[in-house]
């Protein structure tokens, strides 16, 4: 008798047309390489605006795949969304484009509001659109932990945390999220949304911490740590969030909501004079040459304390877990942004340049 073809095989085979949103940035790059490779019998489209945050370069080992399209466009442009579902008539969207740096939000909240809020609305609305003609249609939704707001000392975020937004990049999430799952309450369209904690890994746009930091080290310029750099951040390697976002697409139930997080706290601080250290390393300097760097700026407004993810539901239900320890995946990160700083150098001329001398970072 033959051996029935086992779940995973059966995926495989199986033909879905899947619409990934922001699928040039830095999660999303990693989360279409993904699909794109484990499931060559589906076909993903990967649909982006490429701001300043996506670069089809994040792409390349992948542009020339037969399962795989790219088309430019802005989520927050309702006929543009909707004509592209109507054409496309795909079976699930993975949704991950977003304005997506706090800083910026507290520079310019209205363009949060528009792509985040507005962009996630008019995803949904074409999606109930869709789901006239697709029973089985699912929109998953990619959020963030800082939903939750700010924890003191101890405690973790769980899935039924009240939600308490504090920066504009937040509460624009939070404003998604509420309205993905009025979705699914009023007009029983099938979503489910997963809030992950701090990703990190090749081809994050170098104006976040871990990225910022290496680059002004490479520079040799201050490497800027917000007030005393007591703030906590809880970080996840970003193959690992990929792996999740694939076990939640495939086995989440409908309505839920799942919590993501490497169980993995740091202080900025200590953070970052690691990243000095393997910079020494990497780099064949006298201990401390990195270290020398740091230095303390003004805080960020509203800068929340500490964020830390309880991630038990995802691991009991769906057996996910981290797989790569903190050293490891900062050493691989690393290595990276070493072999790639012609990448680095291209991401950080044009609009950012004018960004980065106007910012925290000259202070
Ligand atoms: P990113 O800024 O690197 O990428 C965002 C992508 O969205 C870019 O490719 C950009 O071009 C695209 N985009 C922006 N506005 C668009 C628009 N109007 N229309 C179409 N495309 C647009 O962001 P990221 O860090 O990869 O985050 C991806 C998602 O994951 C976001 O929804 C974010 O909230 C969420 N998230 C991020 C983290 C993290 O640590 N980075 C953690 C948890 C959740
Ligand atoms: O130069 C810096 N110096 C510094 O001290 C920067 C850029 C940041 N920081 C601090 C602020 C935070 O406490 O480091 C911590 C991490 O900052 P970011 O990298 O900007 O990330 P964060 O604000 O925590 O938000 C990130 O995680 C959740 C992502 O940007 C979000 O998209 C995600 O949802």
């Amino acid at each position: 008798m033959a051996a029935k073809p086992d779940f995973k095989t059966c995926l495989i085979t199986m033909t879905k047309k899947i619409l990934i949103t922001g699928g040039a940035g830095f999660i999303g790059s990693h989360v279409v390489r993904r699909f794109v490779n484990h499931y060559p019998g589906y076909k993903i489209i990967n649909l982006d605006l490429l701001t300043y945050a996506g670069n089809l370069e994040n792409l390349k080992d992948i542009e020339r795949k037969p399962n795989y399209e790219f088309i430019k466009g802005d989520i927050a442009d309702s006929g543009f969304v909707h004509s592209l579902i109507a054409e496309h008539q795909p079976d699930a969207i993975i949704h991950l484009a977003a304005e997506s740096h706090v800083d910026r939000s507290i520079l310019n909240p209205l363009s949060f509001v528009y792509t985040n809020i507005v962009g996630t609305v008019n995803l949904l609305n074409a999606s109930l659109k869709r789901l006239e003609s697709s029973p089985d249609f699912l929109f998953y939704h990619i959020s963030t932990d800082e939903v939750y707001g700010s924890l003191g000392k101890d405690g973790f975020f769980t899935e039924v945390t009240r939600y308490d937004p504090r920066s504009p990049y937040s509460s624009s999430k939070a404003s998604s999220d509420h309205l993905v799952r009025a979705y699914f309450h009023t007009y029983q369209l099938p979503v489910v949304i997963s809030n992950c904690s701090n990703n990190y890994g090749p081809n994050q746009f170098p104006e976040k911490l871990i990225p910022l930091s290496l680059n002004n080290m490479l520079h040799e310029k201050p490497v800027p740590v917000y007030g005393k750099g007591e703030n906590v951040r809880d970080w996840l390697y970003v193959e690992d969030h990929a792996a999740a976002i694939d076990l939640v697409f495939h086995r989440g139930k409908a309505g839920e909501t799942y919590n993501i997080g490497g169980h993995n706290e740091w202080h900025n601080i200590d953070l970052v004079k690691l990243l000095s250290k393997i910079m020494d390393k990497k780099l064949g300097k006298p201990a401390g040459f990195h270290e020398r760097l740091i230095t303390y700026v003004k805080d960020r407004a509203g800068h929340d304390l500490r964020y830390a993810i309880d991630a038990s539901k995802i691991k009991n239900e769906l057996g996910w877990l981290p797989s790569l320890q903190f050293e490891e995946g900062l050493e691989k990160t690393v290595d990276w942004y070493l072999e790639n700083r012609d990448w680095l150098s291209r991401v950080t001329s044009g609009e950012y340049a004018n960004y980065y001398q106007t910012q925290y970072h000259t202070r």
